[in-house]
C-alpha cells in the first residue's frame, strides 16, 4: 500500500497526489472510482479506489473544491501531513461517487450549491429513470446571535453557510408520491398526500406540499429526490433547508410565484402545523434571502432585514458539533415557546419583544421570568452585535457571544454539559474571539469565532479537552457564508 498511498494516475495520464519531487512512476495506474470525503478534524481529502485499494490523492485543510482545484492544476500539496480515512475506514454514504478521478475532480471544483444541484438531479434520474421537472438548492445556516428570539418577534443575526440540501422533483399525472433521499436507504411512497404525520424526514416534504395545496388548488402527486450535505440534528437548520428547497422546487414545478417572505411563512406554517415544531421564521428566511459575505439582521416582527458585513478573512467560523442529539429536544423547544408566551400574557404584552428589563419583576412565575430575561437581554445583544459588524469590529462580538451562552445556559436552560464544556474550552484559547451554543439547543453545535491562523490549534484543543471529559470527539465544520436559495430551475 505504500506505493498506492503515494499517488495515483487518473484517466488521461493526470498524476495526482504526489508530493513535489516524488517519482511520478510511483503513481498507481489503475483508478476505478474517485470519491471525495470529509474527514475528522475538518480535514478533507479526495480519495480514489485503485486496484490496490483506497488511496488519498490529496487532502488537507482546504475545502474539497480547493483541494480538487489544486490537484487538477497539478499542485498536489495543500498542507498534507497525513493520509487519513474516516473513523471506520469508510467513506460517508452521502458522498458522491464519480466514474473516474478526472470527473471527480471536475465535479468537486464546482461550487457547493452546484454540487448539490447535480447530486439531486442525478439521484433523481437514477431513482426514477427520467429527468426532474424542477430543482432547488437551499443552504443551512449559522446564527451569530439571537437564539429563541424569532418566535418572540425579536431580532436575529444569521448567515447562510456552504452546506446545502437539493430537491429535484417532477409532478405526476396521478396522486402518487414517491420520495427518495441519499441520506436514508428506504424509499417512502404514498398513494396520495398523507393527512397524518409519519414521524420521519418525509414530514417536511409533505407539510410544505400541504401548505401549498391549502393556499392554491390541491396539486397532483410527485416524485422527489433529496440530496443533502447538512448534518441532521446539529442545529444547522437541515429541516429549514429541506422545507425551502422543497417549497421553491414545488412552486416552480406548479408555475406559482411567491415572494420570499411569503415562502418563508409557508415553510414555517408547515413546521408549526404538520410537523409539530413551533419554530420561528429565522431558518427559512435565511435560506431564502441570505447573501454571501453578510449576516442578516432580521426584525422578526416587521420582517425588515439589513445585510451586515461578516468579519473578513482574518477571522473564521468554526462549528464544533457535540454530537449530542436529545430525544426530547422538540418537546422542550415547544415548551420554551409556551413559557415565553405565558410571560408575555402576564405582562399584558403581545409578545416578549415589547418587554423591558424593568418589567420582569412583574412575572411571578420564576421559570417564566427567567425565560423572559433571556429574550429581553438577547434582543439587545443582537443589536449590539450587528453594530460591531457594521463598525468592522469583530472582536466586539466576543463578550456578546459568551453572554448569550450564559443566558441560554442559565435563564433559558437549553444548553447541556457537552456544549458548556466546548464553550469553556474555547474560551481558554487566545485565538478565540468568542463562542456559544447555537440553534435550538439540547445538543448540536457550538459556534466559535476564531482568528483564522489559529483554527488548527483551537480544534486540537477542543478535540482533546472534549475527549478527556466525554470519551468521544466532536465533529468540526469550517463554514463559509453563501447566498440563499439557488434560483429554482425548471428543466
Ligand atoms: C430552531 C428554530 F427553527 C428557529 O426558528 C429558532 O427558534 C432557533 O431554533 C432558536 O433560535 O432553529
Amino acid at each position: 500500500m505504500e506505493h498506492a498511498a503515494r499517488g495515483a494516475r487518473a484517466a488521461g495520464g493526470l498524476t495526482i497526489g504526489l508530493l513535489p519531487g516524488d517519482d511520478p512512476d510511483d503513481a498507481n495506474e489503475h483508478i476505478d472510482v474517485a470519491i471525495a470525503t470529509g474527514l475528522g478534524h475538518a480535514r478533507n481529502a479526495v480519495l480514489a479506489r485503485t486496484a490496490d485499494g483506497m488511496v488519498a490523492l490529496g487532502g488537507g485543510l482546504g475545502t474539497l473544491s480547493e483541494i480538487a482545484l489544486a490537484l487538477r492544476n497539478r499542485r498536489p500539496t495543500i498542507g498534507i501531513k497525513t493520509w487519513r480515512f474516516d473513523r471506520q475506514d469508510r467513506t460517508e454514504p452521502e458522498l458522491p461517487i464519480a466514474e473516474n478521478a478526472t470527473e471527480a475532480l471536475d465535479w468537486l471544483v464546482m461550487s457547493a450549491p452546484h454540487q448539490l444541484d447535480e447530486r439531486a438531479r442525478s439521484g433523481f434520474r437514477q431513482a426514477f429513470g427520467y429527468p426532474p421537472g424542477a430543482v432547488a438548492v437551499a443552504p443551512g445556516r449559522i446564527n451569530i446571535i439571537g437564539e429563541h428570539t424569532d418566535y418572540n418577534e425579536g431580532f436575529v443575526l444569521p448567515a447562510a453557510i456552504d452546506r446545502h440540501i437539493g430537491v429535484a422533483l417532477r409532478l405526476r399525472r396521478d396522486a402518487r408520491i414517491a420520495l427518495r433521499s441519499d441520506r436514508y436507504q428506504a424509499s417512502v411512497e404514498f398513494d396520495a398526500l398523507p393527512t397524518r404525520r409519519q414521524g420521519n424526514w418525509a414530514d417536511y416534504v409533505i407539510g410544505v406540499t400541504r401548505e401549498i395545496d391549502q393556499r392554491y388548488d390541491p396539486g397532483p402527486g410527485f416524485d422527489a429526490f433529496v440530496a443533502s450535505d447538512i448534518p441532521v440534528g446539529s442545529g444547522l437548520s437541515s429541516s429549514g433547508a429541506l422545507d425551502v428547497a422543497n417549497a421553491v422546487a414545488m412552486l416552480a414545478a406548479r408555475g406559482i410565484e411567491l415572494p420570499a417572505v411569503e415562502t418563508a411563512r409557508l415553510c414555517q406554517a408547515a413546521e408549526n402545523g404538520f410537523v409539530g415544531a413551533h419554530t420561528g421564521i429565522m431558518d427559512p428566511f435565511t435560506a431564502l434571502t441570505a447573501r454571501g459575505g453578510n449576516a442578516i439582521l432580521l426584525d422578526c416582527r416587521s420582517m425588515r432585514d439589513e445585510h451586515v458585513p461578516l468579519p473578513d478573512g482574518r477571522f473564521a467560523w468554526l462549528l464544533a458539533d457535540s454530537r449530542v442529539r436529545h430525544e426530547l429536544a422538540l418537546t422542550a423547544y415547544n415548551e420554551r415557546r409556551r413559557e415565553c408566551e405565558a410571560a408575555a400574557t402576564v405582562l399584558g404584552l403581545p409578545s416578549l419583544r415589547d418587554a423591558r428589563e424593568a418589567d420582569l419583576p412583574g412575572i411571578a412565575n420564576p421559570v417564566e421570568r427567567r425565560r423572559a430575561q433571556h429574550v429581553v437581554t438577547e434582543n439587545s445583544r443582537v443589536l449590539q452585535a450587528a453594530d460591531a459588524l457594521r463598525r468592522r469590529s469583530p472582536r466586539g462580538l466576543g463578550p456578546l457571544l459568551y453572554a448569550s451562552h450564559e443566558s441560554l445556559r442559565l435563564d433559558f436552560a437549553v444548553s447541556c454539559r457537552e456544549l458548556d464544556c466546548l464553550v469553556e474550552l474555547a474560551a481558554g484559547m487566545p485565538q478565540v474571539i468568542g463562542a456559544r451554543m447555537m440553534g435550538g439547543g439540547f445538543g448540536g453545535c457550538v459556534l466559535v469565532l476564531v482568528e483564522a491562523g489559529g483554527i488548527d490549534d483551537v480544534e486540537q484543543h477542543l478535540a482533546e479537552g472534549y475527549a478527556d471529559e466525554f470519551h468521544k470527539s466532536p465533529e468540526f465544520y469550517r463554514v463559509r457564508s453563501v447566498d440563499g436559495v439557488m434560483p429554482e430551475r425548471t428543466t
